[in-house]
């Protein structure tokens, strides 16, 4: 009877982590296939645009998030800067109820609009120095456009736990505080295959490298 009730506690209150572990490694992104996908356009509908810019940001994340995990609260809002005709950064990624802010920091209009299931919003056409902001609430990939210029675009990842991490410049990437265990864990990249791989954190603790090439 005792016994019941201490196991009935331990699986409801998720204990914090007293030991942890962290992953880290590198995306090689081999392919810098510059990107073909069709762009939708309120404006223009039916055109489509080649994107010339290679990107080799990739997002490094859990498949499932790890059980009794502790869950920190968010920092500060992130931030989608229009910049020199661009979004800045190219991918955000971001965990769900996360409020984004997408300024305006060139002296011309621009619009923000996504037609992705995950997250449809259009903010409209505004003008330099103005920031609109919007609320991501469903796990999943959100692609951004601007309307008037086709050549923009971005990605926002949205996933329902905090085990994800972008890559750096050179392709790195770190996720700490993973509590023991054995996961499986994707490598994104635009316009390539996820790669997954399957990792386990020892009961000590500890670090992980991971390697992942995107082709
Ligand atoms: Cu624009």
């Amino acid at each position: 009877m005792l016994a019941g009730v201490g196991t009935l506690m331990a699986q409801d209150a998720p204990a914090r982590v007293a030991v942890s572990g962290t992953l880290r490694g590198r995306v090689d992104v081999k392919s810098l296939a510059y990107s073909l996908a069709p762009r939708p356009s309120a404006s223009e509908p039916g055109r489509s645009s080649i994107d010339r810019l290679p990107r080799q940001i990739a997002v490094v994340y859990f498949q499932i998030a790890p059980s009794g995990a502790f869950e920190q609260s968010d920092e500060a809002r992130p931030m989608m800067d229009q910049r020199n005709e661009t979004f800045v950064p190219h991918v955000l990624a971001i965990h769900t109820g996360t409020t984004v802010e997408f300024p305006n920091s060139d002296q011309i209009f621009h619009n923000v609009f996504s037609l992705s299931k995950t997250r449809r919003f259009d903010l409209g056409r505004y003008a330099a120095g103005r920031s609109k902001a919007i609320r991501f609430d469903s796990p999943g990939i959100v692609r951004v456009f601007c309307d008037i210029h086709s050549h923009m675009n971005a990605f926002i990842l949205v996933f329902a736990h905090r085990y994800f991490a972008v890559t750096d410049e050179d392709g790195r990437y770190r996720i700490d505080q993973i509590p023991p265990g054995s996961y499986a864990v994707t490598a994104w990249y635009e316009g390539s295959d996820r790669e997954t791989r399957p990792i386990v954190i020892l009961p000590g603790g500890g670090v992980v490298e991971q390697d992942f090439v995107a082709r």
